[in-house]
């Protein structure tokens, strides 16, 4: 083989080396788009997608962006993968509204309220051993000045809560659903729920549209307020819509009526015939449980706010804390429990007192438990 046939030779094989190294070239490019095309495409709709998990703890406050408000489901198994948007829907409107106005009222009691509240409980306790312990976060009674609002003349109905579930859903929220939808009921002193889910629509039990929601945690009723364009009461707001500005016992003045009025319903002869902690021997509202929302407008208190003593206990948005000046020590004080307000239909005297104070853990979703809402007057 001469020089030249050699140098040819040399010359062949790098150009097959180069055209070999730009085949392998092309190669790698065209799987690297691939790669990157396919990153790139993949469908963002999976983080939409309705059939994934519950990933995060889903907040009501309005965040201000543009994101629209999730399709409704009506099922119990309603996914959420956004931050839900809670719009006013449909807005309120305050015809259905007390008007409290802006100004100072007498909130909590003085020691005379609390003897005159333990013997209440002496007289219509059973199976309890009343102590003074049990009212003395009342104290002590303080003048509070509030601005003007507007607070829900009822309670929030079965009905209500389903129009806001049938666009919500029942979502989770302090690991609990806002409303325990499968609560049974409680052979003691409960019914179970009265909301239910048929022909994919929430829906109240028959009979029950205008009773009070119950089984329903705090976070249920804060979500179903801000859904309302409202807000959970402050624990001062509600003592006030409940007593006015004279300082009453009850929202119907100082004393429970001996004549059979019926001021509102309570642990009642009705509620006879289950076990009891309270009951006010002789009265008669006319319901075991629940009654409809408003059933006693001889309660009202002076604003005409109803059902602010008994039916459902009301959530507000305060927790349980001690009164300024209290000297009052209760573990319980703190960021563990939420105010629970008015007693309720399982309940007597001492504790529907417009001063009485309740709480319960804001995941709760309790029998006797519902609300109310409001908004500042501006
Ligand atoms: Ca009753
Ligand atoms: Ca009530």
């Amino acid at each position: 083989m001469t020089k030249q046939q050699i140098t040819i030779l040399i010359g062949l094989g790098a150009a097959v080396f180069l055209v070999f190294c730009g085949l392998v070239s092309l190669v790698l490019s065209d799987q690297m788009t691939l790669g990157q095309s396919a990153e790139a495409t993949r469908p963002a709709v999976v983080l939409a997608t309705r059939t994934a998990t519950l990933t995060n703890t889903p907040t009501v406050t309005p965040t201000g962006t543009a994101t629209p408000i999730p399709t409704p489901s009506p099922t119990n198994t309603r996914v959420v993968t956004n931050t839900p948007v809670l719009t006013p829907t449909p807005a309120f409107s305050v015809s259905d509204m007390a008007y409290v106005p802006p100004g100072t009222f007498t909130m909590g009691s003085t020691e005379a309220d609390v003897a005159r509240a333990l013997d209440l409980c002496n007289e219509d306790a059973s199976d309890l051993d009343c102590e003074r312990y049990f009212y003395e976060d009342e104290i002590p009674q303080r003048t509070i000045y509030l601005r003007g609002f507007y607070i829900d003349r009822h309670e929030v109905t079965n009905a209500e809560y389903c129009r806001f579930l049938n666009e919500m859903g029942n979502q989770e929220e302090g690991g609990t659903q806002w409303l325990d939808i499968a609560a049974a009921g409680d052979v003691w002193y409960y019914e179970g729920c009265k909301i239910i889910v048929s022909e994919g629509q929430y829906r109240p039990r028959k009979g029950y549209e205008d009773h009070p929601v119950t089984h329903v945690t705090w976070y249920g009723a804060k979500a179903y307020c801000e859904w309302a364009g409202k807000r959970l009461p402050t624990e001062a707001e509600w003592e006030k819509a409940a007593r006015g500005t004279d300082g009453r016992i009850y929202p119907w003045g100082n004393t429970f009526p001996q004549d059979g009025t019926k001021v509102g319903n309570f642990a009642d002869e009705n509620h006879r015939t289950v076990q009891f902690i309270e009951l006010i021997k002789g009265y008669d509202d006319g319901y075991r449980y629940t009654a409809p929302v408003g059933t006693y407008p001889a309660g009202a208190s002076p604003y005409g706010v109803l059902d602010m003593a008994g039916n459902v206990s009301e959530w507000c948005d305060d927790w349980y804390a001690a009164y300024q000046g209290s000297t009052f020590g209760n573990a319980d004080f703190g960021t563990t429990y939420r105010i629970r307000r008015g007693g309720s239909y399982v309940w007597g005297r001492p504790s529907i007192r417009t001063s009485a104070r309740s709480r319960e853990r804001p995941e709760v979703a309790g029998g006797d438990s519902g609300f109310r809402c409001v908004v500042s007057e501006d």
